[in-house]
């Protein structure tokens, strides 16, 4: 097993059988596991249509509710580690991410030595196109916020793009990432940094969403602010490193995950 791309979805009905077909029309060998929380448009079905047709590349998990982006990919990690892929992937569903780009992340953890590799946004040769100028100043302004305060080497922190190696899923206690939105994003960074993983960005062009609507809130960007405050709090006096660092394999959670097999058939 070695490359499985994790898509969490919430109402992408119109979207996501064309970023699947995009994936794997790559014919590069990505696996898909797509996490929905019970979106009411039915994309949890679109998907299981489709499982057929890509046997053994397509999976899907269902949660009943809509439980956040970061509890979604924490919950396909999880999946991802008991089937031993070796390359763990996040993507959104809204083409937001090219799926050309994956292959660019890919190369930079296996051939170029990185341990987690960043589609970024904010270095050279990386941009945005068609975001309204108050979602490109807001995504700025949380990057520059995330680097102040956190002094981690990161351009683009809150970026959604992300190829991790197994090795450092495996080292994160899972469990201890605490939260759901963009915080989420930083958090990961922030633990993978704080592990001493060595971190690469990889500019990308990002395109806002054609199609359906955005799931960003305030709450998401209230808990940004405040999570970033709270990393470098427990950085500095709780050793949020030893706290994020997996002492050994959590064997329940990864047979409880055996266990709860493929939903659709
Ligand atoms: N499973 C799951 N997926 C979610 C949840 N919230 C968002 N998503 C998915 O996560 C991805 C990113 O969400 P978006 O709404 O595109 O958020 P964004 O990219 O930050 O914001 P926009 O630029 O407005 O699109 C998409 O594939 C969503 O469908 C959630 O609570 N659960
Ligand atoms: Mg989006």
């Amino acid at each position: 097993m070695e490359k499985l791309v994790v898509i969490p979805t919430y109402n992408e009905s119109e979207n996501i059988a064309n970023i699947l077909h995009a994936i794997f029309n790559l014919n590069e060998g990505f696996h898909v596991l797509v996490i929905d929380d019970g979106s009411p448009d039915g994309t949890a079905q679109i998907v299981k249509e489709l499982r057929p047709k890509f046997q053994d590349r397509l999976f899907i998990e269902e949660r009943k509710d809509k439980l956040g982006l970061g509890t979604a990919y924490i919950h396909g990690f999880k999946w991802a580690m008991a089937r031993d892929y070796q390359f763990i992937f996040e993507m959104d569903a809204d083409f937001s991410h090219n799926p050309n780009d994956l292959i660019r992340l890919y190369n930079a953890c296996k051939r170029d030595g990185a341990d987690l590799a960043v589609g970024s946004r904010y270095v050279k040769g990386g941009g945005v196109v068609n975001w309204p100028q108050n979602r490109i100043a807001l995504s700025k302004g949380a990057s520059l916020y995330t680097r102040m305060i956190t002094w981690m080497p990161v351009k683009d922190p809150t970026a959604g793009f992300v190829c991790y190696k197994k090795d450092v899923l495996e080292t994160i206690n899972l469990d201890e990432i605490q939260f759901v939105g963009y915080a989420f994003q930083i958090e990961m960074k922030f633990a993978a940094w704080k592990l001493g993983f060595k971190l690469k960005e990889v500019p990308i062009i990002f395109q806002d969403r054609a199609y359906g609507i955005s799931k960003m809130n305030k709450g998401i960007v209230k808990e940004g602010i405040l999570g970033v405050l709270k990393l470098r709090w427990h950085s500095w006096f709780t050793n949020y490193r030893k706290r994020v660092k997996n002492t050994e394999p959590d064997i329940t959670t990864v047979n409880a995950v055996s266990q709860n097999e493929i939903l659709a058939e």
